[in-house]
Parts: structure tokens; sequence; C-alpha cells
């Protein structure tokens, strides 16, 4: 039988050199043949005995120590090639490390803490591209079973990654990407008293709601991260709802490891996992109080969790909405729009995406509702349309809180909200000029006076709208590649009509800001929006060259079959070249059913299908990130879409797929107001 112990002893050489004073650390592992019980503890006898004698062995070879030890460590045998950095963290505010060395194509960092404390590295990409890859353990050995993260560079979505380890030893080992590049990242580190793990307990009550967090958020949370936070629930009728944002819980069996976090709640075992869309958990039947315990299950870990509970009541978890169980997410029912991945928000509905007239179920469109002409029976579809009702997916919310009936109330020159906020921000979606429309589908100066043409190095890449004096709306998909991602390669155009001339109306703008809605998926194009900030409010507002396009609310009802207007300087045809003039596009809305038949369960809830059965008017290259836009009664137009993706152009049976801007208001106002 041949038994061994794992002996580590912290083992340095100092060697004076030139400038440099370098320092090694390595790992010594003991084969032991001799090997009893009283060996694996520390404070016995027997070890320490043993480990004096491997010290005194240590100290005889210890000119000869890269050549004797074979150790992990390969900075040390091959010291010449490998750059190799120790450093030393006690401060509590972030302390730069030396970058590896040039012309060396990997380095290795040693960072050490006092006992008792923890590290935290920054990484800072600072191009905007490069492949370099940045690997980072929770140990001395660049183990894979001690790996925290592996991050290549130049990460566009997280200029700044931190990372946390669990103890007082990190390892960083950096290898260079195909291209060397001078100065792709810098790191920092800092050292925090490592944190207990003290449980939460939260008492709520009827309309609790908070936000939990990882520690050291929005770091990455730490190889050792083991959260409890307990809720005490008001009465057995309410059940507790954790929402996450791009991260779900899925039921995982015992012999898989989680690697993205393991929760434990009531009794349950779930695996986090990163997706592109937001989740709920629902707990239901709880005690009078739960637990729920998110731990790092292995070393790996990732970015920081934030979610978000809230109290919900058990017989009626969404008002006015359905559950959608997959997800656990509340969805707007019977609005036409399969928002659930089964699909049941929209089966069995009496009325889809129309008004259901109470007296006898009949659907009335809901431009009918509250037009003054009676449509229901008993007219009832004009009742209570100047008080509040109840709140449905349909109802406009006013900024007190009110619900209306009324469709469509906002920006229509009617006050209609008891706080008047409806007519609120409502400069937008009118033409300055009366354009003298001439028909066909060339555009006139000032008609579309939104669109934006996005420039790089003089050329048309992609359409934009103007949302506000200083905001573009597009398609994420013309900033996904690497190259243009970074917003100063942009130009924006407004007021513009010819691609090869600039007029004296025309205003050239900065991007400053380039922001691409956190759960774009690049292959499906669910989430296809980008928002640009520009360098400053553009002048052509004040002068009425340019104008905003208004934003509808999430309650604005785009019934299918309405007229709307697409406009770009895309290619009139497939494969053609871009138009030099602005063009416009009639197209009409269709009902996402109708698009599922043309694309199958391609079509999300963030798209909206616009065009002919017949084809041939239709969005085309060059047109990617152009606005949809509609026009209400009042004269306003409003931002249905941006030109997202379709099969072809104007090809029969294949309509042309826009981002659902509705959607999506609640986020881009999100964006446009965070500091
Ligand atoms: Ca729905
Ligand atoms: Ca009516
Ligand atoms: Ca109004």
């Amino acid at each position: 039988m041949f038994f061994s112990f794992f002996y580590v002893t912290e083992y340095r050489v100092w060697t004076l050199e030139p400038r440099v004073q370098q320092q090694y650390t390595a790992y010594l592992t003991i084969l032991n043949r001799n090997f009893s019980t009283d060996l694996s503890f520390h404070n016995s006898p027997t070890f320490k005995n043993e480990a004096k004698h491997v010290q005194n062995t240590v100290s005889r070879t210890r000119g000869f120590l890269w050549i004797l030890f074979h150790t992990k460590i390969y900075s040390i045998s091959d010291h010449e090639t490998y750059c190799y950095r120790y450093q030393k963290v006690v401060s509590s505010s972030p302390v730069a490390l030396r970058g590896p060395e040039t012309f060396r194509p990997s380095c290795l960092w040693h960072l050490q803490a006092d006992p008792g404390y923890q590290l935290e590295l920054h990484i800072e990409w600072l191009l905007p591209e490069c492949r370099d890859r940045l690997v980072v353990y929770d140990s001395l050995t660049p183990s894979d079973h001690r790996l925290i993260t592996s991050v290549y560079g130049c990460s566009r979505h997280e200029d700044v990654v931190r990372v946390l380890s669990s103890g007082e030893w990190m390892t960083v080992v950096w290898k260079q990407g195909l291209y060397n590049y001078k100065d792709p990242f810098s790191l920092s580190a800092q050292a925090w008293t490592q944190q207990g793990k003290p449980g939460t307990v939260k008492h709520l009550t009827e309309r609790a709601q908070g936000t939990l967090r990882t520690p050291f958020f929005p770091s990455f949370f730490p190889p050792n991260t083991n959260c409890t936070w307990t809720f005490v629930m008001p009465s057995a009728e309410m059940g507790l709802a954790l929402e996450f944002e791009g991260y779900e819980l899925r039921r995982a069996s015992y012999n898989h490891a989680c690697t993205q976090g393991q929760w434990i709640i009531q009794n349950r075992r779930l695996c986090g996992t990163r997706v592109l869309q937001p989740y709920c958990e629902r707990l239901l039947l709880l005690t009078n109080s739960t637990t729920v315990v998110m731990t790092s299950e292995v070393s790996l870990t990732g970015p920081g969790l934030q979610l978000r509970y809230s109290i919900f009541n058990i017989s009626d978890p969404c008002p006015g909405q359905f559950l959608c169980t997959p997800n656990g997410l509340c969805v707007p029912l019977c609005d036409g729009i399969k928002d659930c991945p089964n699909g049941l928000d929209e089966r069995n509905c009496v009325c889809v995406a129309q008004y259901k007239c109470p007296e006898d179920s009949q659907c009335v469109d809901y431009y009918k509702v509250c037009d003054q002409y009676p449509d229901c029976p008993e007219a009832s579809d004009e009742m209570n349309c100047t008080d509040g009702v109840e709140c449905t997916d349909m109802t406009y919310i006013c900024s007190d809180g009110t619900c209306l009936k009324k469709p469509n109330p906002e920006c229509d020159s009617v006050t209609d909200c008891p706080d008047a906020s409806d007519e609120n921000q409502c400069d937008c979606g009118l033409r300055q000029f009366s354009s003298r429309i001439v028909g066909g589908t060339e555009a006139s100066e000032g008609e579309w006076p939104w669109q934006a043409s996005l420039q790089v190095r003089g050329t048309h890449i992609c359409g934009g709208a103007l949302i506000s004096s200083q905001w573009v709306a597009s398609a994420a998909h013309c900033f996904y590649d690497d190259r243009l991602y970074s917003p100063s390669v942009w130009t924006v155009y407004l007021g513009k009509l010819l691609l090869n001339r600039s007029s004296p109306t025309e205003e050239v703008a900065r991007v400053q800001q380039i922001h691409l809605h956190q759960y774009y998926d690049d292959e499906s194009h669910d989430y296809d929006l980008a928002l640009l900030k520009l360098d400053r409010p553009a002048y052509a507002v004040l002068t009425g060259h340019a104008r905003p396009a208004c934003l509808p609310p999430p309650t604005h009802q785009l019934e299918p079959g309405l007229l709307c207007w697409v406009t770009g300087w895309g290619a009139q045809q497939e494969g053609g070249k871009a138009s030099n003039m602005l063009q416009k596009v009639d197209v009409r809305l269709v009902s996402e059913e109708a698009c599922i038949r043309s694309y199958g369960y391609r079509v999300t809830p963030r798209m909206l299908c616009a065009g002919y059965r017949s084809g041939g008017k239709d969005a085309c290259q060059g047109d990617s990130g152009g606005p949809l836009v509609c026009q209400e009664p009042s004269g306003r137009w409003f931002l249905a879409g941006v030109v997202s993706w379709g099969a072809g152009c104007g090809r029969p049976d294949f309509y042309g797929v826009y981002t659902r801007i509705t959607r999506l208001t609640e986020w881009i106002k999100k964006v446009i107001n965070s500091p």
C-alpha cells in the first residue's frame, strides 16, 4: 500500500537583481511512505516532526530549488521566458498592479492579502478590441478546480470586471491573444476583511418588497458565498416572488454541480443559470417563515446577483394579467402577443387584442372604445371614459396611478388624466414644416424629421429614430460587431434628405454613449434595440429641422391592419445599393399570428411584423435601425418599431420584422432617465 500526504509550505526565494526584487512562491508535494493517521492532524507531534524534517531538507537544497522540485508553477523553472509578479495587497482601496512585460506572451500574478482578508481584483479592458485572456484562481496554484473565472478581452459589455477570492491568495494568469496589443487591460486589487455569513431575516408586510444582493455586488460573488435569507410572511394567503434579471433557476439532480450558484428553497435544490430573459421564482404554500439559501458550490463564480422580492396574493398572483408558469412572470393576457413560452396567455381568449363588451362578449376594435359612438349593445364601450377604471394591460396609467379606459390617450391634445400627465412631454411626433407630400416613394424635406442616418467614416450604415433632443433609437445588431461598438466611430446626421449632399438644415452630431439592450441575442435578434446618446442636445430640434417621434407607452394599442410608414436610405431591391434619397414605404401592421405563420417561433414578443402578404413593399438592407412610425388620429406620429430583420426584402409571404417598441418602452425610459 502506498500512502501519500500533502504538505504545503510557503517557500520564498529572494534574489537581488539590478533593480527588481522578485519573489517566488511554490507548493511542495511530499510523498510519504510511512503514512499514519497522526499525520493528518496539523497539531500532532508526528506532523510537526515531519514538517521540521521537510523544512531542513528544503533549506539544504535552496540553491537548486527550481531544478529539484517539479512545482506546478512554471514561472519558477522558466522565469527567463515568463513574466511573474508578486503583490502583497493590504490597502482597502484599489492598488494598481504592474502590467505584463512587453514581448512576453503571458504573465502570472500572485496576490496575497493578510490572513483574515479576501482580495478583490479589478480588471479594466482598455482597448475596443483584443482577444487576450485573463484567468483568475482562488488559490496559489493555477489549477482548474480552483478556477474563479476566465474572461476574454476586450469584453465590450463589461469594461470593468471585479472578481473576489475567498481567502488571502489569488492567482491571475494572462495569455496574449492572436495579436500583441500594448496595454489591453489594467489590473488593480484591494483587500477586504473576510465577511462573515450573517443570515438576514425579513419581516414582510402585505406590500413588502425590496432588493437582495450577493456580497460585494455588483462584483462577482466570492467562491465561498453562502447567503441565507429568511422571510417571515404576513399571512398564509400570501406567496413570495423572487424576480431575477438575466438569471433563472432550474431543478438539478444531486450529482450535477451548480456552476452558476446553488439555491436551496423550500427543500428544493435549484441551479442558477444566466439567460437573456427575466425570470421569477414564486413560492407558494409557505409556512409562516421560509428560508432561501444561495451558495457558490464550486470555486467558479459569476457576476454579482441582484433579485427583487415581493409579496403576492396566492388567489390572484397577477391582477389583470396572466401568470406564465414556465418563467413565473405576469404577462399581458389576450393582447394578441404570445408572451408566455407555452402561449397559454393567448389561448381560450374570447377577444384577442380587442375590447370585450361585458353584455354579450362581442369584440370591438380598440379604436372604437370611447369614440363617442356606441358599439356594444348597451353602449358600455362609451361608459366610464372620463373616470378612472380598474387597471389592466390595455389601460393607460396616469402618473398619479389612475387608469384610463380610453385607448391611446397620450398626447392627443385632450386632457384625460386627473393630473393631466397624459399631455405632458408631448413635444414630439409632429412635423414642423407642412411638407408638400408628393406621393411616390421619395421623401420630401421635413417629412420624416425623426429620421437619422448613422454613419461610419462617411458611409451610411444604419438608420435611427430621434426620440428626444439627445437620444436616438436604433437596432442593437448595428453595433454588435466589435469595431462598431465604440461610440467614437459613429456620426449621426439629423435633418438629412440626400446622402451624398449636405444641406444647410442638417446637423451632424457625435455619439457619447451606446446602450444595447442587455438581453439582445445576436442569433435570434430578440431585444434588437440600441439607444445612442448624442454628445449634446441637437440644435436642429430647436429650429424644427429635426423632431423626435413620440415614444408610445407600453399600453399603446397598435392594431393589426394599421397603416404605418417605414423610412430609410436602404436598398430599393434585394441585393441592391443604398439609395441616395430618403425613401418612404407604407406598410400594414400584421398580427403576431400571421407573422408566426411566416417565420414560425423565431417571432418573439419583442417583435412586430409589418408588410403585405403579396410582398413588394418592405424595408431592406441599410434601413436597419430605422423608424417604423404610425400616425394617431391626433396627427402625432408614434415610434412603433425599428427595422430589425426579415427574409430578403419584399418577398411574398415574408413580412418585415421590427423591434416592438411598446414592449421595450420601460427599458428606454430607464436608460434615458438614468444619471
Ligand atoms: Ca399576451
Ligand atoms: Ca364606441
Ligand atoms: Ca389625452
